[in-house]
């Protein structure tokens, strides 16, 4: 019986491919858990591991008041300005430079901490105080009301996980987030990674994202449209047996944290913008090992899997070159 981390187990007969799948989505079970539902995920057994619950989240971290903030730091909200051109200009791409390379410092530093026991909210102030170290304002902190500096996203959660007290379990794949605001630019960066022995499903799913990202990234090319890029990322997860999460893109970046411009992960015709050298935006494809539903906790942030399937993401903050893609996001 496979494992799912609700507790739901695909049953001892299995849907036919056309039929309604096992776990409640209403999806055709060939567009959904017959990817996952694998002869070693069914000889594991009836093993049923819970689904991860919020725990008690603690205080606001503060920031000296030597750092500079984005404009939404006391509000929550970032403030209304003309739109920005997604084209940058060169001193632009440079501070971006040196914010992107921050994030994947930071990035690297809070990663090195992670092990059975240690709780997502102290991974979140190891980040706090590596943002602070190199003069950098945590960009998740208050951005519309988000309470944490990093966000820790654990198993099932798909994005947006806020640290709080619970520990990282053995077995556990945890999602860190990093956004750091310097230079007046923001620098964004996310990777997944597998807490102490993790069984091979998981594994599979987390080298699988990498590869979605790494696709991602290939297909970056001036005069081609967005959609290449979620074009390129869906075939290797749809061959894969995984879902692509729709709920969040990728996202233009720079002097905000969010700008309109969207890069879907998976095929949407719609997205027909052309890249143009000096664009920047990230690719942060969530990958399921399930269907790609997403629903959101009721603290507005926690984004999940509908069938409580596993999920992992990697993502860095791109430039667009004369020739393809410059990875920002390296340490
Ligand atoms: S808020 N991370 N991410 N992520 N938001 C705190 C930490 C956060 C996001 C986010 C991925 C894609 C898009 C967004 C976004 C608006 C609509 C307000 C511009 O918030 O697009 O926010
Ligand atoms: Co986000
Ligand atoms: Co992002």
């Amino acid at each position: 019986m496979t494992e799912v981390s609700t507790g739901r187990v695909a049953p001892a007969v299995l849907p036919k491919p056309n039929e309604p799948c096992w776990c409640g989505s209403g999806t055709k079970y060939k567009k959904c858990h017959r990817g996952a539902d694998t002869v070693e995920a069914r000889k594991r057994g009836p093993e049923v591991r819970r689904g991860i619950r919020p725990g008690v989240i603690s205080p606001v971290r503060s920031v000296p008041a030597n750092i500079p903030r984005p404009d939404y730091a006391t509000s929550g909200r970032p403030a209304r300005s003309p739109v920005l051109p997604e084209v940058k200009s060169p001193d632009v791409i440079d501070r971006m430079r040196r914010a992107c390379k921050a994030a994947a410092e930071v990035l690297q530093a809070t990663a090195a901490h992670i092990r059975p026991g240690i709780t997502t909210e102290e991974l979140d102030a190891i980040a706090h105080e590596e943002y602070i170290r190199r003069g950098g304002y945590p960009s998740p902190l208050n951005y519309h009301g988000f309470p944490k500096s990093i966000c820790t996203s654990v198993n099932e959660v798909i994005c947006h996980g806020i640290p709080d007290s619970r520990a990282l379990e053995d077995g556990d794949i945890v999602n860190l987030d990093i956004t750091i605001f310097l230079d007046g630019v923001h620098g964004d960066t996310s990777a997944t990674y597998l807490v102490g022995t993790v069984e091979p499903d998981s594994e599979r799913l987390v080298r699988v994202t990498r590869e979605c990202l790494d696709l991602g990234i290939a297909a970056v090319k001036p005069g081609r449209p967005i959609s290449d890029i979620g074009k390129a990322i869906e075939a290797h997860a749809t061959q894969n047996g995984m879902g692509v999460v729709r709920a969040y893109c990728g996202h233009g970046i720079g002097e905000r944290f969010h700008s309109s411009l969207q890069i879907p992960h998976h095929y949407d015709p719609e997205a027909k913008t052309i890249m143009q050298p000096g664009m920047t935006f990230t690719i942060e494809p969530m990958i399921t090992l399930g269907h790609w539903h997403s629903r959101v906790w009721d603290d507005g942030w926690t984004a999940v899997t509908a069938d409580g399937s596993r999920t992992a993401q990697f993502e860095h903050t791109l430039l667009v070159t004369d020739e393809g893609a410059e990875i920002l996001t390296v340490a």
